[in-house]
């Protein structure tokens, strides 16, 4: 059926005559309608792609993209006078992850649909995705973020299972969602969910009673783990989706005649970070119950178990405590006592074992002794693993050890995104680009005909003009379009180094101050949540806000400089920014930094970065070369040999450094205190001053360096423009597709 036959089915009208909303419902049921009639992927052997997050974001232009069907949807719409983008719109936005691993997973599931392969993904339905940001006075406040109404992408399936906690049994129910490749078949995202949850459980902001395991368990991603009644509903919830996931896994194998015993030949099993961890001992557990013995039962799993590091920061590698899992789940600890005993009396070395003096247990050293890969996330990144972080791992079993450098899908960051450039680049290049990405290479080609560089600089104004007409609309937000964007768009983290972007906002405001004008505006943008619990991360954004309050008030300097938080950063935000920007920062310390992904979007969309020697960056560098991008600061050696030595005092830096100095007073001026709050700008301070974990300040100087460096480069256009497009050229490694066609190759086999 067409949209207008399910209009009229429906509604028993016409188009013309239904409301965006009416029209997005039918275009919801089309989708989900032609999803089904497409073949799903098959093979012997079946990934399980199992993971906390899938940041889905909005589906509906993507699946029209696959589909190959939005511009006739389009068409149509337009022929009615109902114009998609609007229709857009009334979407809610499925914010099922944090960031980076959660967006990771859903473009691995784009190019595992759209590669033809026999894989799934497997995950919660949570009831409220990540909060919805909300500024006040400053600040960052949380709200809950529900996604889910009478009708929407799931589909309810029969399919239940029992899992078993300590002294209770709750039953799940499957929902899935259909993922529709590229011009191909489907896979389908598995989201496990329990029926009693009580969404009346949430009281004032994202609170909720945490006890009350049936009613909250899959309420909310991620619960603030900042006390223990959190983070034991996170082993809950942990465990309710892997015990799912194992017995849909055996349950699937069986189905399709497949024998227990050879479990690795017709599954696979992707850990992404420590979270499914669990899946291990909970697979050993359901084979032994169906008659396997113990030695078989480990040995099945770990040919079955791959894990994926997505970050070396000690904090984010998972370790419960033991007395956590004998509440929650009981029936793992024998298992998970022998697979450490095991590994005990095999390496007479404590700091590998699974089971710590603590008495907690490293979920990650259990994925890398019992599974068969483990995998970084970007060169640098699994080079540090190797040779630092996880060395000792490293030197008992090298051959587990491979990197799969991240990528994005193209048909979201670009086809969906920048529809104005993918026709530029089908114009130069031909189609051939939207299913072998490195076809991009064929652009370098055209570097040097200032008619194409002048039809993308075209391209990019007119995508400045949309994001500026976008957040005026939708945040009230004004910007200028002939000045520079540029954008770092990213969770707030002290390692992401927001806080030296916003120093850097300081250092210009005393510049321009003091006489010394940008040739053109300069317009900073960031966006991007902290933790609710992470308090330094709130304190960052409230220096953005106030210092973007402070200088927008200062007839002196904001004709020259504009300093924008967007509230409220998701996937849909990103779909506009990303676009429209001229620069982007990736300024993580290096080394600290896994991979990043942004730092692809934007690199495909003609911007240019500026950025520490950390995560993918490197690749970057190496193919684009020194002219187009910008790369400062210490090298990861230089980094990690700091934190050897524990040599580095921020405080020395700050005395011996005027313009250090300065940017840092300013943060508790007189000025900032009329627009702010003392305490979190005075904690802030002491923290720079004092503590400065991620060594913001001796990149300082060479960071303000390149930024003039880079903003002059930016007025000499054609110039710039054949930088824009080099970026291009060379994105074309960066796209998931290239990614997932590797983890096939060389971890999955399917
Ligand atoms: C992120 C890394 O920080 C980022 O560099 C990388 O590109 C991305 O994973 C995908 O590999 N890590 C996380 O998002 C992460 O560790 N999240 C856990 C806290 C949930």
């Amino acid at each position: 059926m067409n949209v207008q036959e399910i209009v009229n089915n429906r509604y028993g009208k016409g188009i013309a005559q239904c409301s965006n909303e009416e029209i997005y419902y039918a275009l919801l049921e089309m989708t989900k309608s032609m999803a089904k009639e497409k073949e799903s992927n098959e093979g012997k052997r079946k990934l399980y792609y199992i993971s906390a997050e899938f940041l889905i974001g909005k589906l509906l232009s993507n699946n029209l993209i696959n589909l190959g069907i939005y511009e006739e949807v389009k068409q149509v719409l337009a022929e009615n006078g109902k114009n998609l983008a609007e229709i857009e719109e009334v979407e809610p936005e499925p914010s099922l992850g944090n960031g980076g691993l959660g967006r990771l997973a859903a473009c691995f599931l784009d190019s595992i649909a759209t590669l033809g392969l026999n894989g799934d993904g497997v995950g919660l339905n949570y009831h409220y995705g990540l909060f919805k940001q909300v500024f006040e006075h400053n600040l960052q406040h949380e709200e809950p973020n529900p996604w889910i109404e009478k009708e929407s992408w799931l589909t309810k399936t029969n399919v239940t299972y029992p899992v078993q906690f300590g002294g209770f049994t709750l039953q799940s129910r499957l929902y899935d969602i259909d993922v529709i490749g590229y011009e191909n078949r489907t896979t389908k995202l598995h989201l496990f969910d329990v029926e009693t949850v009580d969404e009346s459980l949430v009281g004032d902001g994202i609170n909720f009673d945490k006890e009350d395991i049936a009613k909250n368990l899959t309420l909310f991603l991620y619960p603030d783990d900042s006390d223990d009644k959190g983070r034991i509903l996170r082993v809950y919830q942990q465990y309710f989706m892997v015990s799912n996931a194992a017995q849909l896994i055996i349950d699937e194998t069986l189905a399709r005649g497949g024998d227990l015993h050879k479990l690795n030949e017709y599954a696979a099993i992707q850990i992404n970070d420590t979270h499914p961890s669990m899946v291990i001992p909970e697979l050993i557990r359901l084979l032994m119950q169906r008659g396997i013995l113990m030695d078989e039962a480990i040995e099945i799993v770990s040919k079955t178990c791959a894990y994926t590091n997505h970050t070396i920061l000690a904090e984010a590698l998972e370790k419960w405590p033991i007395h956590f899992l004998e509440k929650a789940v009981p029936q793992l600890l024998p298992i998970i006592y022998e697979l450490n005993s095991r590994v005990v009396r095999k390496y007479d070395d404590k700091s590998v074992a699974i089971i710590d003096d603590e008495k907690r247990v490293h979920m990650a050293h259990m994925d890398i002794h019992y599974g068969y890969s483990v995998n970084g996330v970007a060169y640098l990144h699994t080079e540090i693993l190797k040779n630092t972080e996880l060395n000792n791992f490293y030197k008992i079993y090298p051959e587990k050890f491979n990197n799969k450098t991240n990528g994005i899908t193209f048909r979201r960051w670009l086809l969906h995104c920048n529809h104005e450039l993918a026709d530029l680049i089908e114009s130069l290049i031909g189609p051939g680009f939207k299913k072998d990405a490195m076809e991009l290479e064929k652009l370098g080609a055209l570097v040097d005909d200032a008619s194409v560089l002048q039809r993308l600089l075209d391209v990019k104004n007119s995508r400045k003009t949309e994001l500026k007409d976008y957040l005026a609309k939708t945040q009230g937000i004004v910007l200028d379009d002939n000045s520079i964007y540029d954008i770092q768009i990213k969770r707030l983290h002290e390692y992401k180094r927001q806080q030296m972007n916003a120093l850097y906002v300081i250092h210009k405001y005393f510049e321009i101050k003091a006489g010394k004008k940008p040739t053109r505006p300069i317009t900073v943008i960031f966006g991007a949540k902290a933790a609710p619990a992470y308090v330094i991360a709130k304190d960052i954004i409230h220096l953005i806000l106030c210092l973007s309050e402070l200088i927008a008030n200062d007839p002196e300097v904001s004709p020259y400089l504009k300093v924008v938080m967007v509230e409220n950063y998701n996937v849909t935000l990103a779909e506009k920014l990303i676009p429209a920007a001229d620069i982007h920062e990736q300024i993580s310390l290096a080394s600290k930094e896994a991979s990043g992904t942004s730092n692809m979007k934007f690199m495909l969309n003609g911007a240019v970065a500026i950025g520490t020697m950390d995560g993918a960056n490197v690749e970057m560098h190496q193919f684009v070369g020194d002219d187009n991008i910008y790369i400062f600061g210490e090298s990861s050696e230089e980094v990690i040999k700091h934190y050897e030595k524990a040599d580095y005092v921020s405080r020395s830096y700050y005395e011996n450094d005027a313009n250090i100095k300065r940017a840092v007073d300013f943060i508790v001026s007189d000025e900032m205190m009329a627009v702010g709050c003392r305490e979190n700008l005075e904690r802030l301070y002491n923290e720079l001053l004092n503590k400065d974990w991620f060594m913001t300040l001796p990149d300082f100087e060479d960071y303000v360096a390149t930024k003039e460096r880079i903003y002059a480069d930016y007025e000499d256009r054609m110039a710039w423009a054949k930088k824009m497009l080099i970026n291009i050229s060379k994105a074309g490694f960066f796209s998931s597709d290239r990614t997932i066609a590797q983890y096939n190759e060389d971890i999955w086999h399917l």
